[in-house]
């Protein structure tokens, strides 16, 4: 899955792809360098970023999916509104990612079920202004896949068909570092729970903070941290995750390609 973020304040790319004809031709090269999926989202979700009003949010994404679409791509929405999530699938979106797993406004659910398409219930504990306030846990994998749990129920109670969810972790979102690592370290316990698992480490600041220059300290910046992100793409998909989101596709691609090929040994 390859990421377009209509957004002037993403931490991995913020503002690159704000215009909408500049998000279309990105979108275009991400699916032409492989990408299975590209993922449209307008509303940043970098910790303390502000949300856009909806009407925004809306003008942001829903040309840009219209175009894609049309031209025979498979697109997502990144939304957590049910009215984007709404616009976005009438607009010929295949697929909704819902960072906060239909917490944030429940009426996603419906419009998922009522479209009949899939739906990505991520690991949420609130918006990103005050979502690293809530990185308390005593084991970070259980208690992620125990808050999952009831996400999964709302979706199938809602009417999402079983064959049409699939989770997420959310590295960085409410997590530590530290916890993102420990995620990533079992993520087979988290496939182990029969639903298609999405990996989303891409340029992640946990990475910028590994590779931070040893002298300086400085972090490593986002777009400097693809070859560390193609690494996890490598653990990941020997893991099992069904799908892995990124912001840069040829490497992560070969990536694939690498751990489908050893993942073949066994
Ligand atoms: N992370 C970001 C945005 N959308 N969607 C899913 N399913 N999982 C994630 O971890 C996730 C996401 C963070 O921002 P980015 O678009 O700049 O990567």
């Amino acid at each position: 899955m390859g990421v377009v973020n209509v957004t002037p304040d993403s931490f991995s790319d913020g503002g690159l792809w704000f215009d909408p004809k500049l998000a279309v031709d990105h979108g275009f090269r991400l699916a032409a360098e492989g990408a299975d999926i590209v993922d449209v989202g307008g509303e940043s979700t970098r910790p303390g970023a502000k949300r856009p009003p909806i009407e925004e949010e809306l003008r942001r994404v829903v040309p840009v999916i219209r175009e894609l679409a049309a031209a025979g791509l498979t697109v997502s929405v990144d939304t957590m509104r049910a009215e984007v999530a709404e616009q976005a699938l009438k607009a010929g979106a295949h697929l909704v990612n819902d960072v906060s797993g239909g917490l944030a406004d429940p009426d996603i659910l419906r419009v998922v079920a009522d479209a009949g398409v899939p739906v990505v219930l991520m690991h949420w504990r609130g918006h990103a202004d005050h979502m690293q306030q809530h990185t308390t846990y005593t084991d970070v994998v259980t208690e992620l896949m125990q808050e999952l749990r009831p996400r999964v129920d709302a979706a199938l109670a809602a009417g999402v068909d079983t064959d049409r969810i699939v989770i997420d972790p959310g590295l960085g979102f409410a997590k530590t570092w530290d916890h993102n690592w420990t995620i990533l370290n079992r993520l087979r316990e988290i496939v182990d729970a029969g639903y298609p698992v999405l990996v989303a480490a891409s340029r992640k600041t946990f990475l910028g903070e590994l590779l931070a220059d040893p002298t300086t300290g400085e972090r490593r910046p986002p777009a400097q941290r693809d070859a560390a992100t193609a690494a996890l793409t490598i653990t990941s998909a020997l893991d099992g995750a069904w799908c892995i989101r990124v912001h840069e596709v040829p490497a992560n691609i070969d990536a694939v390609r690498v751990a489908a090929r050893l993942g073949a040994e066994t």
